[in-house]
């Protein structure tokens, strides 16, 4: 029997596929369960919806402290980035040292048992760090996969030292892979509707310690998968580098606000997507202006201030005059 399956269904149906937090998904499923026509041609249909449900509520409980309360972070500045990784590898060591957080470390593993943000100066923007509890084959707190599923980048720190490389990477990425958050070096242009692939940085640590036969291994295992930055926090090599190659890979843009007839305000710039135009700009600035948007001007790479149409995608540094 067909489904007839309304435009409205489908409009909910491609929420769900484009959702990012188990929120959104959780939403587009209920308009779906809302909006699909009800008769034996889609009784297959409706019952996978609600396996669907109760697995997201499942999960949604799953996240939930002993006490109730869920363990969330909520965002700040420009993006939210988590550190991942085996127990000891360091994590909590790097927070510590671009951030003004002051998280436990010890020489033993299973040391942080919440996540800890702390806020990352980079150039003019600041960005949210949020150190994790280790994963391991026997341990991963019910609430972690949520979390890097809803941040913008993750570092999957690994330490090369360990006697356990490179088995304790390949558990934080089956386990995380099995809670649909897979750390992803590109995102896949196909996934499975339930997965949150996130982009993924691998970030080598205690390079004042790793031999370079560890980090040949590591090379030939992750190199094709990932970026790979080496760092030591003893030394404080690399981390400068690690910043640069972090910004970039959120892939990000920053825009100045110029008011017509007066001069930039550099002190705090907009940060939006990469591809996002001169309209989703004055979006942000104000509803009122994007939609009385007349024109604005431009200045940045060979711009000096000529006019730019509304579908004007807007490079990093850019400063946009407004006309509404
Ligand atoms: N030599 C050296 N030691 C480091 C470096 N980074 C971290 N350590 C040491 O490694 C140990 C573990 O560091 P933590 O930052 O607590 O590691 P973690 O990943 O947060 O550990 P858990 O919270 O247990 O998962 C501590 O003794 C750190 O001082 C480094 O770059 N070089
Ligand atoms: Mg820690």
């Amino acid at each position: 029997m067909p489904a007839n399956l309304t435009p409205q269904y489908r409009a909910a149906e491609a929420k769900f596929k484009a959702a990012h937090s188990p929120e959104e998904r959780r939403v587009a499923l209920e308009e779906m369960l809302a909006t699909i026509p009800k008769h034996k041609g889609t009784e297959k249909m409706q019952a996978e919806l609600k396996r669907r449900m109760a697995r997201l509520r499942h999960e949604e409980e799953a996240r939930t402290s002993k006490h109730g309360h869920a363990i969330k972070v909520e965002a700040e500045g420009a993006a939210q980035v988590v550190l991942v990784g085996p127990p000891n590898c360091g994590k909590s060591s790097l927070l510590a040292v671009l951030t003004h957080a002051e998280p436990a470390i010890a020489d033993y593993p299973f040391t942080t048992t919440r996540p800890q943000p702390g806020m990352m100066a980079f150039e003019d923007v600041s960005i949210q760090l949020v150190d994790l509890p280790p994963i391991a084959s026997q341990h991963m707190d019910p609430w972690l996969p949520g979390l890097v599923r809803g941040a913008d980048l993750a570092l999957l720190m690994v330490d090369p030292t360990s006697p356990e490389l490179p088995e304790d990477v390949e558990v934080v990425r089956e386990r995380l892979a099995a809670a649909h958050a897979p750390l992803v070096g590109e995102l896949p242009e196909d996934t499975d509707p339930r997965d949150n692939p996130i982009v993924t940085l691998m970030v080598v640590t205690k390079a004042d310690l790793a031999r370079e036969e560890d980090l040949k291994v590591l090379e030939e295992l992750y190199a094709s998968v990932y970026p790979i930055l080496r760092i030591s926090i003893a030394t404080h090599a690399g981390l400068e580098g690690l910043k640069v190659a972090l910004w970039r890979r959120l892939q990000l843009v920053r825009v100045y606000s110029k008011p017509p007839g007066k001069p930039a305000d550099k002190s705090a710039p907009f940060v939006l997507p990469h591809g996002h135009t001169v309209s989703d700009f004055a979006e942000r600035v104000h509803r009122e202006i994007a939609e009385k948007l007349q024109f604005a001007r431009v200045w940045g790479g060979k711009l000096e201030g000529q006019r730019v149409a509304r579908d004007f995608e807007l490079r990093d540094r850019d400063v946009v005059e407004l006309h509404a």
